[in-house]
């Protein structure tokens, strides 16, 4: 498997759901580095996988709690991203933008937050694909995508403007 055409789509469904946080604020985005778990070292957003019985939007705010000690609030679902590892491993990331947030972004044992200005965003560090759907998250243009990742090497994608 190393294409999207390897993949029976209409049947898909991630081993585990999970979400993404971009806070916005002015002319900046709230990021992190992560310290541990998968994507450990790069730069993301914060958000993790939903835990039994959750909402995508209480894992969206408890993961932000979690991470970087922020509530963040008025989120509004951008788009999703199906991830399909060649390695048999799936998820499934809904993409949040926030306003605004509650309390000051901290470091915890699981990343370190920075601000970054939105023309600054370091994509360089940053998972391969996010370049391709960041910008829409500050456009608000909602996006559906589906990638062949082989660990984080990205080897196929498709991204639809919805
Ligand atoms: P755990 O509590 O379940 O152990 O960890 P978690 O925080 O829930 O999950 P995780 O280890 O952080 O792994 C899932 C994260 O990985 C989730 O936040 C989405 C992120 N992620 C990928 N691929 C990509 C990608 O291509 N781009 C971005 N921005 N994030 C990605 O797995």
């Amino acid at each position: 498997m190393n294409a999207l055409t390897d993949i029976d789509w209409s049947s898909w469904k991630a081993q585990d759901p999970a979400t993404l946080v971009y806070v916005v604020k002015e002319d900046s985005m709230l990021l992190m580095r992560k310290k541990r778990g998968l994507g450990a070292g790069k730069i993301n957003a914060p958000g993790g996988r939903v835990e039994p019985g959750e909402s995508l939007i209480e894992c969206a705010v408890r993961e932000t709690q979690e991470e970087l000690l922020v509530t963040p609030h008025d989120l509004e679902l951008i788009g999703d991203n199906k991830f399909q590892f060649v390695d048999g491993y799936s998820l499934h990331a809904h993409v949040f933008r926030a306003s605004e947030i509650t309390g000051v972004p901290t470091e915890t044992e699981e990343a370190i937050p920075h601000w970054f200005r939105v023309t600054e965003i370091p994509y360089h560090e940053m998972w391969e694909d996010d370049v391709l759907w960041v910008p829409h998250i500050l456009s608000r243009t909602r996006f559906t995508a589906r990638y062949i990742f082989d660990g984080d090497k990205m080897l196929d994608h498709q991204i639809d403007l919805i």
